[in-house]
């Protein structure tokens, strides 16, 4: 048996800093990512056996907790009937039919492989329908790893300070304007200056990779009605938020009717699936209707779609999102009495299944704000978590994530364990 530091090892030999997404190196906290062997429910189990109580849910998708036996049927029964065809299936047409049925915003949608293909292929056809070059993001907000998105981003460049990437040549992103999350005001500067210009606005209506921060209230109607003014395309980007805060997404909760939407992590069920979609108007400037190009070898692929419609079909069913919900806010609420009884500076919140823990005695909600948590704090109450067996993301500008499977003994146990890591914290 291998340990993990042996495995860690031997994977920074073969691929840059041994691990295929930066911010699961565990550069922000230090130490020894966590080799995973295997998944069950709740759990995660490393290379040496250890079992941990997951809060990464693979980013998202594990809503129903890992490897659901349902999810995992359809996953073999749709391997053995081969694994991609490069030609359409009845699968790929359900799993269409169920996102325009579930999501209220989409009257077509085409299926990719990844959310970044989703965010990437969305906007080129905001600008491709529109005519125009601007596109509008928000710092801290984290749309995939294309090149025009990468200036001011979230997750693992907001995660290592490095939050523009190099290699994108400056000319590539003179259209991105990035403006400050929750700031209506700047949005609305931004289009006094530039509206003619502006092809669309791309926003995670909660913002999940600096951390969790909600969209304070009017902040998405007031997007809406700035980009209908002035014939701008809104994308909502709801790759995380998509069935994890609701059955609708954000655009269910709020009422808030995006022109496109980008999904990917849940409906892909743990598989890679992504998918772009929205105004009937707008999806017919796609290729081969229109002349927006957009393709893929594996979109649709017939065994990720297998994971995703078992996913959205258990998931659909009534009261799932009130379990789901509660649990996900008990779980903010227990962490938040520990952290006090121990007088430790720490809030949280929560919305559907995500939620954001915060070293600071409120909870952010702009970029700033999130900066000016104790990173040092977060760093060390991360490991005194993950040595009493819990397992959250190694970065505090990630959200994290609760399943179906997160009961009361699990959340318990995870109480217990803050406890004593929020008393070490204190001493
Ligand atoms: N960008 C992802 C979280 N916001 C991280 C994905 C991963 O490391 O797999």
């Amino acid at each position: 048996m291998s340990t993990n530091a042996e495995l860690f090892d031997r994977a920074c030999r073969s691929i840059p800093g041994g691990v295929n997404s930066p911010v699961r190196a565990f550069r922000s906290v230090g130490g020894t990512p966590r080799f995973i062997k295997r998944a069950q429910g709740p759990y995660v189990w490393d290379a040496e056996g250890t079992r941990y109580i997951d809060y990464i849910g693979s980013w998202g998708p594990a809503i129903l907790g890992h490897a659901h036996p349902e999810v995992v049927r359809a996953v073999q029964e749709a391997a053995v009937g081969g694994l991609s065809f490069g030609a359409p299936t009845e699968a790929e047409v359900e799993l269409a039919e169920l996102l325009i049925q579930r999501m209220p915003s989409m009257e077509q949608v085409r299926l990719v492989s990844s959310g970044t293909e989703a965010t990437m292929s969305a906007i080129r056809l905001a600008r491709g329908a529109t005519g125009r070059a601007k596109i509008v993001k928000f710092e801290g907000c984290y749309h995939g790893h294309s090149d025009s998105l990468l200036v001011k981003a979230g997750s693992g460049l907001l995660t290592f300070g490095n939050p523009s990437s190099a290699g994108v040549p400056p000319e590539f992103v003179a259209h991105t304007l990035t403006l400050e999350y929750n700031n209506l005001q700047a949005v609305q500067a931004a289009f006094d200056q530039h509206g003619a210009h502006i092809a669309c606005i791309i926003v995670e209506p909660v913002a999940g990779n600096m951390n969790l921060v909600m969209p304070r209230p009017g902040f998405l109607q007031g997007l809406r009605d700035l980009c209908s003014r002035h014939g701008a395309v809104l994308i909502f980007d709801e790759v995380m938020t998509g069935f994890r805060v609701g059955p609708q997404g954000m655009q269910g909760l709020t009422g808030v009717r995006p022109d496109l939407t980008t999904l990917a992590k849940i409906i892909g069920g743990g598989m890679p699936v992504g998918a772009f979609g929205g105004r009937a108007d707008l999806m017919a400037h796609i290729a081969p209707l229109g002349g927006v190009y957009q393709a893929g070898t594996l979109s649709g692929n017939p065994v990720a779609v297998a994971a995703g419609l078992a996913t959205l079909r258990l998931i659909g069913q009534p009261g799932f999102y009130d379990a789901l919900g509660e649990r996900t806010a008990r779980l903010a609420e227990g962490l938040q009495a520990r952290a006090r009884a121990a007088g430790v500076a720490f809030s949280a919140q929560s919305i559907g299944g995500m939620f954001g823990l915060y070293f600071s005695a409120q909870v952010p909600d702009t970029f700033d704000a999130v900066s000016a948590c104790d990173a040092a704090l977060f760093k060390r109450f991360f490991h005194a978590m993950l040595d009493r067996g819990v397992h959250f993301a190694p970065s505090a500008f990630e959200a994290g994530f609760v399943s179906a499977t997160h009961d009361q003994a699990v959340l318990q146990a995870t109480f217990d364990a803050a406890e004593q890591a929020f008393a070490e914290l204190a001493r």
